[in-house]
C-alpha cells in the first residue's frame, strides 16, 4: 500500500478504466499478485470473489478488487455470493466554492477549485478518486449548494474542466453531480426563473442538452432553493414539487437525477413566537407533496429536523413520506461536532437512525464531505474512519459498526492487537464523550453562533434561526408534546407514545422533546440539573482519558504528533464547555451541585 501511495504522488497511475483501475490496484499489492480481472457488464456495481478471481461488472471489478485486497490484508475469508451495494447512490456532497475555501470545511482548501476557477492537480484528483472508490462512494457533487458567483459557470463557461475533472473520477467509477442555481435564467436575461413559464423551461432543457454533451454520464443536477436565502420556485408562488419536476424533466432525456433538498424552513424567525417550531418545518412543506415529485427526482432529508446537532430524533419526514424517492443526508464536515479537532466517530449515530428506518425506504445516501487538500485529508487524521465508514454504509447501513471501525483502524495503522482494541474502543465512545459536553439530555444549539465551535449557551436564543431551548430560573427544554407545539405528532403512533411521554422518552432526548423543571427527577433518580452537572463534568473527565490512552499508541510519528496537538485543544474545549454551561445552570437555578464541584460565579 505504502509503495502504491508515493506512485500516485510521483505521477498519474496509467488506468482510465475502473478494470484498469482494478488490474492496477491488484498488481501493485502482494496480496493481489496473479488475481484475474473478469468483466461482466450485466453486474453493474455488483462483484463476485473466488480465489484469484475478482468477476464483476464495469465498476463493479474496482469494488471487488478493493474488497478482495480488504479480505486478504484482514485475514479474513472472502465474501460469499453477490455482492452489491444496498442503495445505487452513495454521494458526498462536497460545499466547495470557487475560491478554494470549503464550507464548514475544516480539512484545508478545495482539492479542485482556487482563485474562482477549476484547478487542480491531476495527481491529487486521482488519489481522491482512488480513496473514495476504496470505500465505496460512486457520485461525487462537487461544488456547495449555496451556489455562489461564479459557480453558476460550472454549467457554461467552465464545462471544459469540470469534463476533464469527471474523466479522472470515471476511472475509479465515480460520476459527478453538480449543484445548481435555481435562479440561474436570471443571470442570462430571461425576466424570471418561474418553473411554470416556457421560456424557463425551455432554458433549463437547452442547458442540459449542453452539460450531458460534454459529461454524458453527470449523475444529475442538486439544488438547495427557498432555504437560507437561497432562490427556489417560492418566488413565483409555486410550490417544490413545481420546481423541482421542471428540472427533473431537462435532464431525464439524459438519465440524470434532480436531488432536492429538504432543508426548508423559516430562519428569519421571531425568537418571541412560540408557535412555530423549526424542527417541524420540512415535514410541513412536504408531507402535502408526496407523490407529487416526478420519479427522476430524489429529496434529500437531513438525518434529523434540525441540523446535524450531535442528538436529534430522527426525521418524521424520513418515515412519513411513503410515494418520494428519498436520500438520507448526514455530514462528515464536522460542523457541530468539533470541527474535526474533537474526535467525533459518527457510525454509532448512523446505526441508531437505521434502527428506527427501514432501509428501504431510501434509495440513496448522502453524506456533507469531510474532504480538503490538507493534511491527513479531513483534518484530523483519525476523522477519516467517518469517511471510510460512510462508503461502508451506503453498501450495507446494518452493518456491524465495531467490526467497521475495527477493520478502518487495521487497514489504516500496523498495532498490535491490544492496541487496535484500545484505539477502537476510544473511537466508539467518541461521541458519547462529545455529546455529554455539549448536549446533555437533548440540548443542542448552546454553540457559538455562526462558528459553530465552543459554548455559548444564550448565542442563539433571541436571534433569528429558531433554535431555542428558553431556560429561565425554573426549567429548561422545548415541550413538543401535544400540548405543546405538536411536534411529535408528525411521527407514527409509537414513536409518539416513546417522545411524548416523560417517562417513555430516552435521557439522551429529553430536553429535546420536554420542558423540565430543575429539581425533576429523572429515572435514574437524578434532577435534572444534577444530571447536566454530572454530564458536563464526566465528558471533560473523559475527555482527559481519551487523551491518555491515545498518548500511548505508537502511531507513525506525523499523525501521532497531530493527534495529540487535537487532543490538547479538545481538552481545552471540554474544560470550557463544562465550565460555561455549568456556570450558565448554576447562576440561573441557584442551585448547588450535590458533589461540590468547582462551578465559577
Ligand atoms: O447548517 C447549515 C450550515 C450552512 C449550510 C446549511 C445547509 C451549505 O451552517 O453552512 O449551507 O446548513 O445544509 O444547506
Amino acid at each position: 500500500m505504502d509503495r502504491a501511495w508515493l506512485h500516485a504522488w510521483e505521477g498519474m497511475i496509467p488506468v482510465h478504466t475502473p478494470k484498469e483501475a482494478a488490474e492496477w490496484e491488484l498488481a501493485h499489492a502482494s496480496e493481489g499478485a496473479g488475481v484475474q480481472v473478469c468483466v461482466k457488464p450485466e453486474m453493474g456495481e455488483a462483484y463476485c470473489l473466488r480465489s484469484g478471481i475478482v468477476e464483476g461488472g464495469e465498476t463493479g471489478v474496482l469494488q471487488g478488487a478493493f474488497q478482495y485486497l480488504a479480505s486478504q490484508r484482514l485475514g479474513k475469508p472472502l465474501p460469499q455470493g453477490m455482492q452489491q451495494p444496498c442503495y445505487a447512490l452513495r454521494m458526498l456532497n462536497c460545499w466547495d466554492n470557487m475560491d478554494g475555501s470549503i464550507e464548514r470545511g475544516y480539512s484545508g482548501p478545495s482539492l479542485w477549485f482556487s482563485e474562482g476557477r477549476v484547478q487542480f492537480v491531476p495527481q491529487r484528483i486521482q488519489w481522491a478518486a482512488r480513496l473514495l472508490s476504496s470505500c465505496g462512494v460512486n457520485v461525487v457533487c462537487i461544488n456547495n449548494v449555496n451556489v455562489r458567483e461564479p459557480a453558476q459557470e460550472l454549467i457554461d463557461s467552465m464545462l471544459p474542466d469540470v469534463a476533464s475533472l469527471a474523466a479522472l473520477f470515471r476511472a475509479y467509477g465515480i460520476r459527478l453531480m453538480l449543484s445548481v442555481d435555481f435562479s440561474h435564467p436570471l443571470r442570462n436575461g430571461l425576466p424570471t426563473a418561474d418553473p411554470l413559464d416556457a421560456r424557463v423551461q425551455a432554458w433549463w432543457r437547452e442547458r442540459a442538452r449542453r452539460v450531458y454533451e460534454a459529461i454524458p454520464d453527470l449523475a444529475g443536477f442538486l439544488v438547495k432553493a427557498d432555504s437560507e436565502h437561497r432562490p427556489g420556485p417560492f418566488t413565483y408562488g409555486r410550490n417544490h414539487a413545481e420546481g423541482a419536476n421542471m428540472l427533473a424533466s431537462a435532464i431525464a432525456p439524459f438519465g440524470g437525477v434532480l436531488v432536492w433538498r429538504a432543508f426548508v424552513y423559516n430562519c428569519q424567525q421571531d425568537w418571541r413566537d412560540q408557535k412555530t417550531d423549526r424542527p417541524m418545518a420540512a415535514y410541513q412543506t412536504y408531507m402535502p407533496l408526496d407523490g407529487c415529485f416526478s420519479d427522476n427526482v430524489i429529496l434529500q432529508v437531513k438525518h434529523g429536523p434540525f441540523d446535524f446537532q450531535v442528538r436529534e430524533p430522527l426525521s418524521p419526514l424520513l418515515l412519513g413520506m411513503q410515494k418520494t424517492h428519498l436520500c438520507l443526508e448526514v455530514q462528515l464536515a464536522q460542523e457541530y461536532t468539533g470541527h474535526q479537532i474533537d474526535l467525533y466517530t459518527m457510525p454509532p449515530m448512523w446505526a441508531e437512525v437505521m434502527e428506527e428506518l427501514p432501509q428501504d425506504r431510501l434509495c440513496a445516501v448522502c453524506a456533507v464531505g469531510n474532504l480538503g487538500s490538507g493534511p491527513f485529508l479531513t483534518g484530523h487524521p483519525l476523522a477519516a474512519v467517518n469517511l471510510y465508514a460512510f462508503g461502508r454504509f451506503g453498501w450495507q447501513p446494518h452493518m456491524d459498526v465495531a467490526a467497521c471501525i475495527r477493520d478502518w483502524v487495521r487497514l489504516s495503522y500496523a498495532l498490535s492487537p491490544e492496541d487496535t482494541e484500545t484505539l477502537c474502543g476510544v473511537l466508539l465512545k467518541s461521541r458519547a464523550v462529545y455529546e455529554s459536553y455539549t448536549g446533555s439530555l437533548g440540548l443542542c444549539w448552546m454553540v457559538t453562533p455562526g462558528f459553530h465551535y465552543g459554548p455559548s449557551p444564550m448565542g442563539y436564543e433571541y436571534d433569528s434561526w429558531g433554535t431555542y431551548h428558553r431556560a429561565d430560573r425554573n426549567a429548561v427544554g422545548i415541550d413538543r408534546t401535544e400540548k405543546g407545539t405538536g411536534y411529535v405528532l408528525q411521527y407514527p403512533a409509537e414513536m409518539q407514545e416513546k417522545y411524548g411521554k416523560k417517562e417513555n422518552c430516552p435521557d439522551t432526548l429529553l430536553l429535546f422533546f420536554h420542558r423540565m423543571r430543575y429539581t425533576d427527577r429523572m429515572r435514574d433518580g437524578r434532577t435534572v440539573i444534577q444530571r447536566l452537572y454530572d454530564d458536563h463534568f464526566d465528558g471533560a473527565q473523559q475527555t482527559r482519558e481519551m487523551q491518555r490512552v491515545l498518548q500511548a499508541i505508537p502511531f507513525p510519528a506525523a499523525v501521532g504528533q497531530a493527534v495529540n496537538q487535537c487532543m490538547e485543544k479538545q481538552v481545552r474545549n471540554a474544560q470550557e464547555w463544562c465550565d460555561v454551561s455549568n456556570s450558565f445552570f448554576h447562576r440561573l437555578s441557584g442551585i448547588e451541585d450535590e458533589k461540590g464541584r468547582i462551578i465559577y460565579d
